[in-house]
């Protein structure tokens, strides 16, 4: 088997959705890191593999693949019994998983882009408190929606790809402190979303995936 080659940025919540899965299944990779800052995604070489410029991108030999879902997806596919499927069950658990990420792309990352945008606006004289306060508002509510679906120790029962597609947009609720020391995001998340975070958070192989420039003092 060939390594596998990730483009990855670091900070992005989904390319680490990508990296979570190559983890869980110990799959050889290559993790190329690609600069925002210096616009390393709009650079022909890349663009040439991804005409939408972004991370999470992957080559698999000949193979290559964007968007953060579909890659997870196929890495679930293409390797299997490398650890536990992370699309597991039957079709009904398989379409609750699949509902799960979109309703965390759907509703989960607009809901977090009010607080996000806020703590790290460019100009904090700039910062709007209205869009903050729903933010929040709406963040509680999406949370208390998955705490409601929870169907076990995960979002979906077992670990699957639904958590992964999750906890590195929850996970930037703590991330908010660099910029706002005082702001306790993770206590907008209900009781049973709190300690789903603190399982996914206590995976073997959670700490290789936090994004390098989070581990330093920045
Ligand atoms: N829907 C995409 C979103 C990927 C995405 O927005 N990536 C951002 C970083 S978080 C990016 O690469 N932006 C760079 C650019 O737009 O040039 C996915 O799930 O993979």
């Amino acid at each position: 088997m060939t390594d596998i080659t990730l483009y990855y940025g670091s900070g992005s919540p989904f390319a680490w959705r990508v990296q979570l899965a190559l983890e869980h299944k110990a799959l050889p990779y290559e993790r190329r890191v690609l600069s925002f800052a210096a616009g390393d995604t709009r650079k022909p070489e890349f663009v040439a593999l991804n005409p939408r410029h972004r991370v999470p991108t992957i080559v698999d030999g000949d193979f290559v693949l964007y968007e953060s879902n579909a890659i997870v997806e196929y890495l679930d596919e293409a390797y299997p019994g490398r650890g536990a499927p992370l699309f597991p069950g039957d079709a009904r658990r398989r379409a609750l998983i699949r509902r799960l990420i979109s309703e965390t792309d759907d509703y989960f990352d607009q809901a977090l882009d009010g607080i996000v945008d806020y703590a790290f606006a460019k100009d904090p004289a700039m910062r709007d408190e209205k869009a903050f306060a729903a933010g929040k508002a709406a963040v509680a509510e999406n949370g208390a929606l998955f705490a409601a679906a929870m169907q076990g120790d995960f979002l979906a029962g077992p670990l699957s790809a639904a958590d992964f597609a999750l906890y590195p947009l929850v996970a930037f609720l703590d991330r908010c402190r660099v910029k706002l020391p005082d702001f306790d995001g993770a206590a907008l998340l209900p009781p049973p979303l709190a300690a789903w975070k603190a399982r996914v958070e206590a995976l073997p192989y959670l700490a290789a995936t936090i994004p390098p420039h989070w581990q330093k003092k920045d």
